[in-house]
Protein backbone atom coordinates (compact mmCIF):
# COMPACT_ATOMS: atom_id res chain seq x y z
CA UNK A 1 0.00 0.00 0.00
CA UNK A 2 1.40 3.51 -1.00
CA UNK A 3 0.79 6.23 1.31
CA UNK A 4 1.48 9.59 0.25
CA UNK A 5 0.95 13.07 2.80
CA UNK A 6 0.68 16.60 1.46
CA UNK A 7 2.13 18.86 3.84
CA UNK A 8 4.11 21.94 4.29
CA UNK A 9 6.00 20.22 6.95
CA UNK A 10 7.31 17.39 5.19
CA UNK A 11 10.07 16.72 7.12
CA UNK A 12 8.91 15.91 10.04
CA UNK A 13 7.20 13.02 8.76
CA UNK A 14 10.86 10.88 8.30
CA UNK A 15 11.85 10.65 11.98
CA UNK A 16 8.52 9.40 12.96
CA UNK A 17 8.03 6.55 10.50
CA UNK A 18 11.68 6.03 10.45
CA UNK A 19 11.25 4.12 13.92
CA UNK A 20 8.58 0.98 14.92
CA UNK A 21 6.38 -1.40 13.14
CA UNK A 22 5.59 1.21 10.53
CA UNK A 23 9.43 1.87 10.12
CA UNK A 24 10.43 -1.28 9.51
CA UNK A 25 7.64 -1.99 6.96
CA UNK A 26 8.75 0.46 4.46
CA UNK A 27 12.18 -0.60 4.81
CA UNK A 28 10.68 -4.40 3.89
CA UNK A 29 8.83 -2.52 1.03
CA UNK A 30 5.55 -3.83 2.44
CA UNK A 31 4.12 -0.27 2.19
CA UNK A 32 5.27 3.00 0.87
CA UNK A 33 4.99 6.37 2.44
CA UNK A 34 6.03 9.48 0.29
CA UNK A 35 5.84 13.12 2.57
CA UNK A 36 5.53 15.73 -0.55
CA UNK A 37 5.80 19.83 0.22
CA UNK A 38 3.01 21.71 -0.64
CA UNK A 39 5.14 24.56 -1.30
CA UNK A 40 6.82 22.66 -4.70
CA UNK A 41 3.31 23.38 -6.60
CA UNK A 42 2.78 27.13 -6.21
CA UNK A 43 4.04 29.20 -8.76
CA UNK A 44 4.66 32.85 -7.27
CA UNK A 45 7.97 34.44 -5.96
CA UNK A 46 6.60 33.98 -1.89
CA UNK A 47 5.63 29.77 -2.46
CA UNK A 48 2.92 31.35 -0.92
CA UNK A 49 -0.21 28.40 0.10
CA UNK A 50 -2.68 30.39 2.38
CA UNK A 51 -4.47 33.89 2.13
CA UNK A 52 -7.61 35.47 3.61
CA UNK A 53 -11.00 34.34 3.70
CA UNK A 54 -13.64 35.75 1.32
CA UNK A 55 -16.20 37.30 3.28
CA UNK A 56 -13.76 37.94 5.71
CA UNK A 57 -13.07 36.51 9.12
CA UNK A 58 -10.01 35.39 11.26
CA UNK A 59 -6.83 33.68 10.15
CA UNK A 60 -6.32 32.32 6.61
CA UNK A 61 -7.51 29.30 4.08
CA UNK A 62 -5.09 27.30 2.48
CA UNK A 63 -5.26 27.94 -1.56
CA UNK A 64 -7.03 25.75 -3.89
CA UNK A 65 -4.39 25.56 -6.62
CA UNK A 66 -1.22 24.58 -5.18
CA UNK A 67 -3.33 21.08 -3.44
CA UNK A 68 -5.01 20.60 -6.21
CA UNK A 69 -1.80 20.37 -8.42
CA UNK A 70 0.14 18.27 -5.27
CA UNK A 71 -2.81 15.74 -5.64
CA UNK A 72 -3.20 15.55 -9.33
CA UNK A 73 0.52 14.98 -9.93
CA UNK A 74 0.73 12.28 -6.81
CA UNK A 75 -2.52 10.69 -8.56
CA UNK A 76 -0.37 9.75 -11.41
CA UNK A 77 1.27 7.17 -8.99
CA UNK A 78 -1.47 6.34 -6.29
CA UNK A 79 -4.55 5.38 -7.22
CA UNK A 80 -6.35 5.37 -3.21
CA UNK A 81 -9.12 8.12 -2.41
CA UNK A 82 -8.27 11.59 -0.75
CA UNK A 83 -8.69 12.35 2.89
CA UNK A 84 -8.23 15.83 3.88
CA UNK A 85 -7.70 16.44 7.94
CA UNK A 86 -10.15 18.57 9.47
CA UNK A 87 -11.61 19.05 13.14
CA UNK A 88 -14.90 18.85 11.49
CA UNK A 89 -14.75 15.81 9.51
CA UNK A 90 -15.87 11.98 9.95
CA UNK A 91 -14.24 10.55 13.11
CA UNK A 92 -11.74 8.37 12.76
CA UNK A 93 -11.66 4.86 13.98
CA UNK A 94 -10.51 1.34 13.87
CA UNK A 95 -13.50 0.81 11.00
CA UNK A 96 -12.39 3.18 9.01
CA UNK A 97 -8.73 1.99 9.43
CA UNK A 98 -9.75 -1.23 8.50
CA UNK A 99 -12.02 0.11 5.17
CA UNK A 100 -8.63 2.54 3.91
CA UNK A 101 -6.58 -0.66 4.34
CA UNK A 102 -8.35 -2.79 1.85
CA UNK A 103 -7.10 0.33 -0.39
CA UNK A 104 -4.28 0.21 -3.10
CA UNK A 105 -3.12 3.90 -1.75
CA UNK A 106 -4.38 6.48 0.06
CA UNK A 107 -3.93 10.35 -0.41
CA UNK A 108 -3.94 12.45 2.57
CA UNK A 109 -3.74 16.60 2.84
CA UNK A 110 -2.63 17.82 6.02
CA UNK A 111 -4.98 21.20 6.71
CA UNK A 112 -3.24 24.02 8.45
CA UNK A 113 -4.52 27.66 9.06
CA UNK A 114 -8.72 28.10 9.08
CA UNK A 115 -9.25 25.15 6.65
CA UNK A 116 -9.08 24.49 2.67
CA UNK A 117 -11.07 26.02 0.18
CA UNK A 118 -13.74 24.10 0.05
CA UNK A 119 -13.63 23.86 -4.21
CA UNK A 120 -10.60 20.96 -3.05
CA UNK A 121 -12.78 19.14 -1.28
CA UNK A 122 -15.52 19.15 -4.36
CA UNK A 123 -12.77 18.83 -7.15
CA UNK A 124 -10.86 15.58 -5.88
CA UNK A 125 -14.19 14.35 -4.22
CA UNK A 126 -11.75 13.88 -1.11
CA UNK A 127 -13.58 12.77 2.31
CA UNK A 128 -12.96 14.77 5.56
CA UNK A 129 -11.58 13.36 7.98
CA UNK A 130 -11.26 13.99 12.42
CA UNK A 131 -8.81 12.03 14.37
CA UNK A 132 -11.37 13.77 17.69
CA UNK A 133 -13.33 16.20 19.44
CA UNK A 134 -10.21 18.65 19.67
CA UNK A 135 -8.60 21.54 17.96
CA UNK A 136 -5.05 20.80 16.63
CA UNK A 137 -2.67 23.40 15.03
CA UNK A 138 -2.50 21.39 11.87
CA UNK A 139 -3.42 18.09 9.80
CA UNK A 140 0.42 16.47 10.35
CA UNK A 141 -0.52 14.37 13.51
CA UNK A 142 -3.38 13.20 12.70
CA UNK A 143 -2.16 12.25 9.33
CA UNK A 144 -0.02 10.45 11.29
CA UNK A 145 -2.46 8.88 13.46
CA UNK A 146 -4.37 7.75 10.19
CA UNK A 147 -1.17 5.97 8.84
CA UNK A 148 -0.10 4.20 11.66
CA UNK A 149 -3.54 2.68 12.36
CA UNK A 150 -3.98 1.82 8.85
CA UNK A 151 -0.34 0.69 8.14
CA UNK A 152 -0.99 -1.79 11.00
CA UNK A 153 -3.83 -3.67 9.18
CA UNK A 154 -1.76 -4.07 5.56
CA UNK A 155 -0.65 -7.84 5.22
CA UNK A 156 2.81 -8.39 6.56
CA UNK A 157 3.45 -5.16 8.60
CA UNK A 158 2.63 -6.43 11.86
CA UNK A 159 4.42 -9.57 12.18
CA UNK A 160 3.01 -11.81 14.87
CA UNK A 161 0.27 -13.14 13.15
CA UNK A 162 -0.52 -14.87 16.52
CA UNK A 163 -1.70 -11.18 17.98
CA UNK A 164 -4.55 -11.76 15.54
CA UNK A 165 -5.46 -15.24 16.84
CA UNK A 166 -5.24 -14.33 20.72
CA UNK A 167 -8.24 -14.90 23.11
CA UNK A 168 -9.31 -11.40 23.67
CA UNK A 169 -11.65 -9.13 22.46
CA UNK A 170 -10.88 -8.60 18.64
CA UNK A 171 -13.11 -6.06 16.64
CA UNK A 172 -14.44 -6.88 13.48
CA UNK A 173 -10.80 -5.54 11.50
CA UNK A 174 -9.02 -8.42 13.70
CA UNK A 175 -7.18 -5.96 15.64
CA UNK A 176 -6.44 -6.72 18.77
CA UNK A 177 -7.20 -4.94 22.36
CA UNK A 178 -6.42 -8.04 24.62
CA UNK A 179 -8.17 -5.86 27.53
CA UNK A 180 -7.01 -7.44 30.69
CA UNK A 181 -4.54 -6.53 32.79
CA UNK A 182 -0.66 -7.10 32.07
CA UNK A 183 2.32 -8.30 33.91
CA UNK A 184 6.08 -9.25 33.09
CA UNK A 185 8.85 -10.36 34.93
CA UNK A 186 9.55 -9.83 38.21
CA UNK A 187 7.04 -11.93 39.82
CA UNK A 188 7.54 -9.62 42.79
CA UNK A 189 8.13 -5.84 42.70
CA UNK A 190 8.36 -3.23 45.77
CA UNK A 191 6.15 -5.98 47.51
CA UNK A 192 3.71 -5.88 44.58
CA UNK A 193 2.81 -9.51 43.24
CA UNK A 194 1.54 -10.82 40.08
CA UNK A 195 -1.30 -12.36 40.79
CA UNK A 196 -0.80 -16.31 41.37
CA UNK A 197 -3.26 -17.34 38.52
CA UNK A 198 -0.72 -16.29 35.81
CA UNK A 199 2.19 -18.10 37.68
CA UNK A 200 -0.25 -21.08 37.83
CA UNK A 201 0.59 -22.73 34.27
CA UNK A 202 -3.45 -23.47 34.51
CA UNK A 203 -4.26 -22.30 31.07
CA UNK A 204 -8.26 -22.81 31.03
CA UNK A 205 -7.92 -21.00 34.77
CA UNK A 206 -5.55 -18.31 33.32
CA UNK A 207 -8.04 -17.88 30.48
CA UNK A 208 -11.42 -17.90 33.20
CA UNK A 209 -9.34 -14.89 35.25
CA UNK A 210 -8.53 -12.71 32.16
CA UNK A 211 -12.05 -12.54 30.81
CA UNK A 212 -13.53 -11.69 33.77
CA UNK A 213 -10.69 -9.03 33.93
CA UNK A 214 -11.70 -7.78 30.50
CA UNK A 215 -15.20 -7.74 31.61
CA UNK A 216 -14.67 -5.55 34.66
CA UNK A 217 -12.20 -3.02 32.84
CA UNK A 218 -14.64 -2.25 29.99
CA UNK A 219 -17.65 -1.90 32.52
CA UNK A 220 -15.90 -0.85 36.39
CA UNK A 221 -18.76 0.31 37.68
CA UNK A 222 -20.71 -3.06 37.20
CA UNK A 223 -23.44 -1.37 35.43
CA UNK A 224 -26.06 -3.88 33.97
CA UNK A 225 -26.70 -3.99 29.66
N1 LIG B 1 -9.17 16.10 14.79
C1 LIG B 1 -8.55 17.26 14.43
C2 LIG B 1 -8.01 17.67 13.21
C3 LIG B 1 -7.53 18.95 13.44
C4 LIG B 1 -6.91 19.86 12.51
S1 LIG B 1 -6.57 19.42 10.93
C5 LIG B 1 -5.94 20.93 10.49
C6 LIG B 1 -5.99 21.75 11.58
C7 LIG B 1 -6.54 21.16 12.73
N2 LIG B 1 -7.78 19.27 14.68
N3 LIG B 1 -8.40 18.26 15.29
Amino acid sequence: MRFDVVTIFPAIFGPVFKQGVVGRAIERGVIELYAHDLRDHTHDRHRQVDDIPFGGGPGMVMKPEPVIEAVEAIRKTNPGPVVLTEPWGETFDQKMAAELAAEPGLIIVCGRYEGIDDRVRTALGAREISIGDYVLSGGEIPAMVIIDATARLVPGVVGDPDSLTQDSFSDETGEVATGWPQYTRPAEYRGMKVPDVLLSGDHARIRQWRRQQAAQRRNPQGVKR
